[in-house]
């Protein structure tokens, strides 16, 4: 009865051990923790700040480390470099927001040569169509962001109301090759279009500086004294419009619509520099951006585009939490 019962338990120990050696292993590989890398397309942008938060949640979500390294400025000059280290560390998967579609293609390439899945956030390479078997650019397994035709009509929509259907308008924008502002611009004109009041003029481009921003606006306006409004089509570009306008003396008579909303531009629209801010959802392209890299890496399909939405800030929303909840952190 005794020796019966030690065999029972010795057997009962035995399958316990094959569970725990079967659960061992399973659990050894579902909690990999990868390695997710974030390149931004600069470091002190609110808006890739507010991006690393969303991108940090979810690694956190689904315990991967989420590595955030980036240039001090927007471009390929110096993005390049620091995709370069970042390969060379070989992270489980790369996110990036590209600073040229056409720039980055090549550099980016080689990640995908090296086995590194390349995700694009916000901007994209190439069409930005991926994972077609068309063209050199489409190796990414999936681009998140906004719909930036989409923002740019919107942004048209707000100013054309705000200056009466009627008037001069320029987009402010950062350069040429951009493909998150080029569309905002190419989305604003086309919805423009359809206002036969609205003359758009020349775009000024000011290579994400907000002063020259500021200066372009006061020469724009030295040349056009009827200017009616103007497009800030990224934060910099917002911001530095603004600010022109408010040094042209002109707040609240030149009207402003602006894309992205950082702090500033709230305070701006307080004040009624700014009449509306077009506000992107950084943090949750962070947030799926990491997804997924994570479903990737698990052996899950990902959707080739992700799309995120937009919050429409004027004064009249600005104090409602819902819509506070979207003003990027600094
Ligand atoms: O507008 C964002 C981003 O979407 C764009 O690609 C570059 O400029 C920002 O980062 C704002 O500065």
């Amino acid at each position: 009865m005794q020796r019966r019962s030690l065999f029972k338990a010795a057997g009962v120990l035995a399958v316990a051990g094959a569970i725990a050696l079967s659960a061992g292993s399973a659990s050894a590989q579902d909690s990999k923790k990868f390695t997710i890398a974030l390149i931004p397309g600069l470091t002190t942008d609110a808006f890739y700040i507010t991006m690393r938060k969303g991108a940090e949640a979810a690694a956190k979500a689904v315990g991967a480390e989420l590595v955030f390294q980036g240039a001090p400025d927007f471009n390929p000059v110096t993005q390049v470099p620091v995709l370069d280290a970042v390969i060379a560390k070989k992270p489980d998967a790369i996110l990036i927001a590209p600073t040229d579609k056409t720039q980055l293609v090549q550099p980016l390439k080689k990640a995908a040569d090296a086995g590194i899945p390349v995700i694009t956030v916000d901007t994209f390479i190439g069409t930005g169509q991926y994972q077609t078997g068309a063209g050199d650019a489409d190796f990414p397994i999936s681009y998140v962001a906004s719909d930036n035709v989409l923002g740019g009509a919107m942004a048209a929509r707000a100013l054309a109301s705000a200056i009466g259907e009627k008037g001069k308008v320029y987009v402010s924008n950062v350069k040429p090759g951009i493909s998150t502002t080029d569309q905002r611009e190419q989305g604003f004109k086309d919805e423009m279009a359809k206002y036969p009041g609205i003359t758009v003029l020349e775009t000024q481009f000011n290579d994400n500086d907000a002063n020259k921003a500021a200066s372009q606006l006061q020469a724009v306006y030295a040349r056009n004294s009827d200017l009616a409004g103007v497009f800030g089509a990224n934060l910099f570009s917002a911001l530095g419009a603004a600010n022109g306008v408010q040094q042209a003396g002109q707040t609240g008579t030149v009207k402003v619509v602006a894309f992205d909303a950082p702090g500033s531009i709230v305070d701006n629209i307080n004040s009624g520099l700014v009449d509306v801010a077009i506000a992107q959802h950084p943090a949750e392209i962070g947030y799926f951006g990491v997804m997924a890299a994570y479903a990737h890496l698990t052996g899950n399909s990902v959707p080739t585009a992700i799309g995120t939405g937009f919050t429409v800030i004027d004064k009249n929303n600005v104090a409602d939490p819902n819509v506070a909840k979207f003003i990027y952190s600094e």
